[in-house]
């Protein structure tokens, strides 16, 4: 990070990215903005319209026009489930964002200072705003690998008060107006407006790795569309560009499936409490239009009990009481068999239902794997052992069958990394390892060639924040036997999630196969109401190591004491945008020193 020797006169000065750009450089000039800004793609400029558009910026016929346009590379020509409106409806929220969001960042001050602009006199504005894409979309289908995408992007704003976007791609534009949005405050006396104090500014922004998730598992608790859809839109502004969504376990299978209703029929915890194939398309549309991809995970062969309920004589071991723990990690217990010509010809009407619906917004479908219990199947017709060297092969077949119809629908497979680790599955060098166990377990997987995603639950596993794992009673039904007190702890506070490197130990050539990682919310103990607070700003923390890197220009780990107002600054602009998340710390640790 670049910064003026001016600024070092103005130590005040609240100047909170997060994530931290890769280049960044600010000066200390005021300048105001309001919503007749003019807005322009490529040079095709929309003048302000009748006063009444909410966006009067925004002109239809003339965005279009501009669209079709020959030197347009806005994505004319894609139908508008694609690329064709992204950028547009984007700087509409932006400015809604920027105009309404009404951030004050006293906070972050000197208790009682002074550090707003004053009001009095010519207020200088924002005089435009450029909005440029310079590469063409890529096609719409299929989606391009997470590696593939170019999210850079460069915004720039001058003295003089005109704003610059630059990206090559849709992606890199929504990452230049989400920065754009941090650079602005509401004065505290509301009337005097909205205003940067840092023009001159320039950023060249890109991401350290190409894959920054989250995964929330909508089983074990049901959430609303609502919530995966705020879900979504904190996930963008903190630059993440993966919603991966754990659809199914062994409790619940909250998803609709039209060839086999039965599933969700009674597999979900109530009727309703299930997403329907137009509830799945709204989500994925809506992350598609905020840059995040939503990949969906059916966990298996493991965490399938659920599936009994319905189709019994596809599960192993199902839902054995009371030792449920000799045949799965978590109850119920049950798993897909192996070997067996129902479970393949299920598989078949399942992915053939799935699959094509999920293509068109992702690159990717997650077949599970973690977790796999051995004995069960000693109870299996088709295997009859609990002899690993037994079962292995009986996996290796249910695998590659599975990962030829994931591909055979133009999609890419992950797996949890117990299929590569643990079994020593044979797997498509096309194959993504999601890590989750160890340090070693992302060594061992790219030493085998395997882009990886780390995620090691000893820091970004989210479910352990609060400590609150149900106790075991003497008597009590083993519905209430949640014996998880000991890997719940220790707690993860942000600073915990910040400290972890994904390439940690690592040859630059290694670290080259890990593509990201993902946080992780697992739901046993959190719904729609304590969601929010589980997640954010937590999984932010890992959301700048993510794009920023763990270390910064110079090598040196990013100081937890820099991050701390940062984040602060962001935890509060969640909280105004709807995302009921609690403070990262009292303010009294992030507020500067007088
Ligand atoms: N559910 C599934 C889980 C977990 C995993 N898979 C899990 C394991 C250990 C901890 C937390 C969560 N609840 N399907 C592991 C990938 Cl500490």
């Amino acid at each position: 990070m670049r910064i003026y020797a001016a600024l070092l006169l103005f130590a005040s000065l609240a100047s909170a990215l997060w994530p931290v750009p890769a280049d960044y450089a600010h000066g200390n000039t005021t300048l105001w903005i309001s919503r007749d800004v003019q807005v322009s793609y490529s040079g095709a400029v929309c003048r302000p319209m009748s006063p009444n558009n909410r966006y009067p910026f925004l002109h239809e016929q003339e965005f279009d026009s501009f669209q079709n346009s020959t030197n347009s590379t806005l994505g004319g020509g894609h139908s508008s489930s694609c690329y064709s409106s992204i950028v547009k409806n984007a700087v509409q929220r932006t400015l809604d964002i920027i105009c309404e969001e009404g951030f004050v960042p006293w906070k972050l001050h000197p208790r009682n200072s002074d550090f707003e602009p004053s009001t009095a006199g010519p207020k200088k504005q924002i005089s435009s705003i450029v909005v440029r894409q310079t590469s063409p979309d890529p096609a719409c289908s299929p989606r391009p690998l997470a590696n593939k995408v170019d999210e850079s992007y460069e915004l720039d704003i001058t003295a003089a008060g005109q704003v610059t976007l630059t990206a090559p791609s849709y992606r890199g534009l929504l990452h230049a107006l989400n920065t754009l949005t941090q650079l602005f405050y509401q004065h505290s006396q509301r009337e005097a407006g909205v205003y940067t104090n840092l023009a001159p500014v320039t950023i060249k922004d890109k991401p350290k790795f190409a894959w920054r998730g989250l995964n929330m598992d909508v089983a074990r608790n049901w959430y609303p569309v609502a919530d995966i859809l705020r879900t979504i839109d904190a996930l963008s502004w903190n630059k993440f560009n993966h919603l991966h969504i754990h659809m199914t376990d062994a409790q619940s299978w909250p998803l609709q499936i039209p060839a086999l209703p039965e599933l969700a029929d009674k597999g979900a915890y109530a009727k309703g409490l299930s997403y329907s194939p137009s509830d799945v398309k709204q989500i994925q549309e809506y992350g598609n239009d905020r840059g995040v991809e939503v990949v969906i995970e059916v966990d298996m062969p493991g965490h399938q009990s659920i599936v009994g309920v319905s189709h019994p004589e596809l599960i192993t071991a199902f839902n054995v009481q009371p030792n449920w723990d000799t045949y799965a990690a978590e109850p119920p217990s049950g798993q897909l068999k192996l070997n067996s010509p129902a479970v393949t010809s299920f598989l078949h009407t399942l992915f053939d239902d799935l699959l094509p619906r999920l293509s068109p917004y992702s690159a990717y479908f997650h077949t599970g794997g973690d977790e796999v219990n051995m004995n069960a199947y000693a109870l299996d017709e088709g295997v009859n052992s609990n002899d690993s060297k037994v079962i292995q092969p009986f996996l290796q077949k249910f695998i590659d069958q599975n990962h030829e119809q994931v591909r055979a629908k133009g999609l890419t497979p992950i797996v949890w990394e117990e299929m590569l680790l643990q079994w020593n599955l044979t797997l498509g060098k096309d194959v993504i390892v999601q890590t989750w166990q160890s340090d070693e377990a992302v060594k061992d997987s790219v030493k085998q060639g395997y882009q990886t995603l780390v995620g090691n639950y000893n820091f970004w596993y989210l479910d352990c924040g609060k400590g609150q794992w149900l106790n075991f009673k003497e008597g009590d039904s083993f519905k209430n036997f949640y014996p998880f007190a000991d890997y719940c702890s220790p707690t993860k506070n942000w600073r915990l999630i910040y400290s972890y490197d994904p390439i940690a130990g690592l040859t630059p050539d290694e670290a080259k196969l890990v593509l990201g990682g993902e946080v992780h919310m697992w739901s046993e103990q959190t719904d729609p109401v304590n969601f929010d607070d589980m997640v954010w700003p937590r999984a932010s923390a890992a959301g700048e190591v993510l794009w920023s890197g763990r270390q910064d220009a110079s090598g040196q780990n990013r100081s937890q004491i820099d991050a701390s107002p940062r984040l602060a600054e962001m935890r509060e602009r969640m909280v105004l945008r709807g995302i009921k998340c609690g403070p990262s710390q009292m303010v009294f640790c992030t507020q500067n020193d007088p």
